[in-house]
């Protein structure tokens, strides 16, 4: 029986939905139910957030620290981790200096925990050496936005879905991914906007689009150029937009003079005329939206695919209205906030260059503290550092890089070269399993503080139950670590301290409070002086670094096209029933009936080429790695390329794929690498790698 019902905000994606969570007379969670009448959920949940409950149950959760001693963990208590994390990290950075450690935080953690982290970091490591999964997901949307409009995020709101004419979803699919506002869209649709879907694989978005453009993988920049040629040819541009509130026309007309839509059909592999429609359609609605995600952003063109796309919404002016604007699907929960808190090694709270000596100073002179000074490194570089004896010690919360980063072996070899891994968790992952110490972490219904969501809405979660066992918040065990270290920097009492410590020194959260955002639902930043309500809608008459940039960007191929040997192309996506790693949607069985197992999603053509039938054992190979999985048959990926989700720990997509990156933000390019698929013998079940492993 229900004894009381407590409302937050959903823990894993961006959208950020309003959840209740039921507790009975014994204060354990028993359920989930929607918030009615949440902003952006209206009273809605998808079957991860309804599933909330399994991926926090204190049955699968690590209670109390864990000290590896060889292939075993031992219990210890909290004085004996730190006094041991504190003792190792002394003598590493008596040995070598604050270069050689770092703090990878986390996206699914809140705000607090995150401005703690940098700030451990900064002013207690004294390392810009501070990163997190923003780096693989949206870094190139952070990069490419700063350049062309000043600020890296959504620019519009979710409830700017239903006041628009036409919605662009290029690179996104949003009924798996972002469900509440895939939702949203179809429901848009319905009521009279149009939507364009431009992706390589047949998403469920795309079957029912008004129009799907099946580009190549990785030929954006090509389809977005000559749309951009076509909308200035036909004078289908916006002149007094750009007159007045944008640099760079000129030379952004002469880049795209001779990329006609003819001459790249070959790289996209789209029809002329159809980027002929799809060009008038955008630039003559009145009011149009893009929305974008992983397959704008994971690429080594990351950056620049993002450049062209505001480069596309400027040219026609739909920038600054309701129903406009360039929308980056943020992944994770808090993945806007983790990047607003300045887990980036380049950036402070804010945004505010690290490597800018009047920062330095501003954050030096309000903690009392001397802070760090040399540049840091990506999570990526901290994994290629190690590898070269340049980097030794690195404490890891809510991450799980084992599944999640690419080329699984690079990085399990990485992880294992450290002198010093610690992860706090809430649950044993693959990651975990590497480490010298696992901390127990609380989960978001176990601690108080703030997630800002994808449309940058700060919203508050409330403690609902107490953390299991002996588990901490994330910057409570912070906070004890550094006392550890001798350092008072991060002495705070609540998390209501740290959120406004971070208030005063992040310009665009300068006007938030607890109070403030509880008494509207969350406030949308920036949020100060000029705005007290929040901001719905960004660059309505301005742009904060005065007009916007129009930048020439030119097609970039893949890094490692298919041939001979690997004559297939791999891409890797998500499926609407499992998150990340998996470590929380694998928990539920009902999530784990829907999607039990990773498979590779084969077209007919190939699959018959293969002589493959449904679900038949399959090895795929790539020049970084080998596993095993089974066939799924279907015209959702086009001939030639080959997809797979990244949750399964047993088959995961990540021992194929690719470390190239982009060069402005180290993006790996996770979405192409070749590969080679083969059939196994049909009666002979998949090896997960695990097994594999062990065999080796
Ligand atoms: N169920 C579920 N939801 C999630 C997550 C999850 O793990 N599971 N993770 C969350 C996170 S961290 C993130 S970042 C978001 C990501 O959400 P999305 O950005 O929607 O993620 P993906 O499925 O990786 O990729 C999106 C699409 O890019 C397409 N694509 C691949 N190559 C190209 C290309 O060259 N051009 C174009 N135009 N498209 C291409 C793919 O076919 C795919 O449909 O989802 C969040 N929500
Ligand atoms: N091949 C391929 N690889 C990809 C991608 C892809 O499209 N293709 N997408 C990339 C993207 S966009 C992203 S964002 C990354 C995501 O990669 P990760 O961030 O590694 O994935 P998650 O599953 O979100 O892992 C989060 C972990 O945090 C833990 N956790 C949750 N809440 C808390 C908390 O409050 N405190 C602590 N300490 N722990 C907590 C969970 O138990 C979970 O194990 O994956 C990337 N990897
Ligand atoms: S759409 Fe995202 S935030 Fe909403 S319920 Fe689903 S997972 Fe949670
Ligand atoms: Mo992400």
């Amino acid at each position: 029986m229900t004894a009381s019902i407590v409302k937050t905000i959903c823990p894993f994606c961006g959208v950020g939905c309003g959840i209740c969570l039921k507790l009975d007379e014994r204060q354990k969670l028993v359920g989930v139910e929607p918030q009615l009448s949440h902003p952006i959920s209206r009273g809605k949940l998808c079957d991860k957030g309804w599933s909330t409950a399994y991926a926090i149950d204190p049955e699968n959760r690590i209670t109390q620290p864990l000290k590896r001693i060889k292939d075993k963990f031992r219990p210890i208590s909290w004085d004996e981790a730190l006094l041991s994390i504190g003792d190792s990290l002394k003598a590493i950075l008596d040995e070598a200096g604050p270069e050689v450690v770092g703090v990878i935080s986390s996206a699914r953690a809140t705000n607090e925990d995150n401005y703690a982290a940098q700030k451990f970091a900064r002013a207690v490591l004294k390392t810009n050496n501070i990163d997190h999964c923003a780096r693989i997901c949206h870094s190139p949307t952070v990069a490419g936005l700063k350049q062309t409009l000043g600020s890296g995020a959504m620019t519009n709101s979710a409830s700017d879905i239903y006041k628009t004419d036409l919605i662009v979803v290029i690179g996104a699919d949003p009924t798996e991914n972002h469900s509440i506002l895939g939702g949203h869209i179809v429901d848009a649709q319905r009521k009279g906007a149009q939507l364009i879907v431009i992706d390589p694989r047949v998403t469920r978005l795309a079957k029912v689009a008004d129009i799907h453009v099946q580009l190549k993988p990785g030929s954006n920049i090509a389809l977005i150029n000559a749309m951009l040629h076509t909308i200035i040819a036909q004078q289908w541009h916006n002149q007094s937009f750009i007159d007045a509130r944008c640099e760079g026309f000129e030379a952004l007309t002469s880049n795209v003079e001779q990329v006609t839509p003819e001459s790249v059909e070959s790289i996209t592999g789209v029809s002329a005329e159809l980027v002929r429609q799809v060009a008038k359609a955008y630039s003559q609605a009145n009011s149009a939206m893009i929305m974008y995600g992983m397959g704008i952003t994971q690429f080594v063109s990351g950056t620049q695919n993002v450049i062209a796309l505001a480069n596309l919404a400027l040219v026609c002016g739909q920038m600054g209205r309701p129903g406009t604007g360039i929308n980056p699907l943020r992944g994770q929960n808090n993945v806007q906030g983790a990047c607003d808190m300045g887990c980036l090694p380049n950036v402070y709270p804010g945004y505010q260059d690290a490597t800018a000596p009047e920062v330095q100073s501003k954050f030096a002179k309000s903690w009392g503290e001397e802070v760090a000074s040399k540049p840091g490194l990506t999570s990526l570089g901290m994994t290629k550092a190690t590898l070269s004896g340049d980097f030794r010690g690195l404490i890891l919360f809510g991450e799980d890089p084992v599944v999640t980063d690419p080329d699984q072996n690079h990085v399990k070899a990485s992880l294992k070269a450290l002198d010093l891994l610690v992860v706090a968790e809430l649950t044993m992952t693959e990651t975990a399993k590497l480490a010298d110490f696992v901390l127990p972490a609380a989960s978001f219904a176990e601690k108080a503080g703030t997630f800002t969501n994808c449309e940058r809405r700060v919203q508050r979660i409330s403690q609902v139950l107490a953390p299991p066992g002996a588990a901490k918040s994330d910057w409570q065990w912070l906070k004890a670590l550094a006392e550890q270290l001798g350092s008072q920097q991060l002495s705070w009492e609540t998390s209501e301290q740290v959120f406004d410590e971070m208030a005063t020194l992040t310009p665009a959260y300068q006007g938030m409070t607890y109070a403030g955002l509880d008494r509207h639902q969350g406030l949308q930043w920036p949020c100060n002086q000029d705005a007290p309500m929040g901001t719905e809608i960004l660059h309505r008459d301005s742009f904060p670094i005065g007009k916007a940039k129009l930048l020439p960007v030119r097609y970039i191929d893949i890094d490692e096209p298919a041939d001979e040997q690997f004559p297939l192309v791999l891409t890797t996506n998500r499926l609407h029933f499992h998150y990340g790693c998996g470590s929380m949607t694998r928990k539920s069985p009902l999530l784990e009936r829907e999607t039990p197992a990773g498979v590779l999603f084969i077209n007919p053509h190939d699959a018959k080429a293969l002589q493959l039938q449904r679900y038949s054992p399959i090895g795929v190979r790539s020049r970084r790695g080998y596993l095993e999985t089974r066939a799924m048959i279907t015209d959702d990926v086009p001939p030639g390329l080959v997809s797979m989700p990244y949750h399964f720990k047993e088959a995961p997509s990540n021992q194929l794929t690719n470390t190239a990156q982009d060069p402005i933000t180290k993006m790996p390019e996770l979405k192409a690498c070749a590969v080679s698929v083969f059939p196994l013998p049909p009666n002979q079940a998949p090896k997960t790698v695990q097994q594999l492993w062990e065999e080796k």
